[in-house]
């Protein structure tokens, strides 16, 4: 079994037992006019995790691991918007309004899909959520649980919401989780920098932080 360096100290990971979770690398979060755009932050900022979270699929693609991908969004209905989600920031254009790129976090519409560049292919399970956590109102833990994993390779944005979230929620059911910390992102450097120092904090209160170049050598890939 491969040990990956990483903090607070190695991870010995079975690949076999390991999979990849790539958290709501969507247009609506990564791209101008989307929902991050609509809450007044500068989306540029989250585009750092693509090209290193694109290497890490590649090499877990390559190693047969099990790989998937999450995406926040809501029934074109919005009956699975809790009113207070609706509520929140009193945005002129919130969820389920008209934006540039169909209506914001709706399933089906442009902004909710999942970017080019890390796009899901045939056999990986793509688990759409309401909420910031990927176990919350989900059959993630019914996946992971049939495939018999117990280990997650976290990527994807922002770092302290939906990446924090998941990874508190997986800790809790039992999944140690290693964070890589290229492949994760937040349009607030300061909470990108303190939502992986919590994670690692107390000797590892919530699971692992590492970069994507030990994990992509471990897998075998370049
Ligand atoms: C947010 C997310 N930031 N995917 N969602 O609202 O982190």
């Amino acid at each position: 079994m491969p040990t990956i360096p990483c903090e607070p100290y190695p991870l010995m990971l079975d690949p076999r037992r390991a999979a990849l979770v790539i958290i709501d690398m969507q247009r609506d979060f990564l791209e101008p006019g989307g929902f991050g755009a609509a809450l007044g932050n500068d989306v540029s900022l989250l585009r750092r995790a693509i090209v290193p979270t694109g290497r890490v699929l590649a090499a877990a693609r390559q190693a047969g691991m099990l790989v998937i991908h999450t995406r926040e969004g809501h029934r074109p209905d919005l009956s699975d918007l809790p009113p207070a989600k609706k509520a929140r920031g009193k945005l002129k254009t919130g969820i389920g309004d008209a934006g540039p790129m169909g209506r914001i976090l709706v399933q089906g519409e442009p902004g909710h899909d999942i970017i080019p560049e890390l796009a899901p292919i045939a056999g990986e399970p793509v688990v759409d959520k309401p909420g910031k956590g990927a176990f919350h109102a989900t059959d993630l833990d019914a996946i992971l649980h049939n495939r018999g994993i117990t280990q997650l390779i976290v990527c994807g944005v922002t770092t302290e919401v939906c990446v924090n979230t998941t990874v508190r929620e997986a800790n809790d059911r039992g999944y140690e989780c290693l964070v890589l910390e290229d492949c994760v992102g937040s349009y607030f450097p300061e909470f990108h920098e303190m939502g992986l120092r919590m994670i690692k904090a107390q000797g590892g209160i919530f699971g692992w932080v590492g970069s994507s170049k030990p994990l992509i050598e471990a897998l075998g890939g370049s």
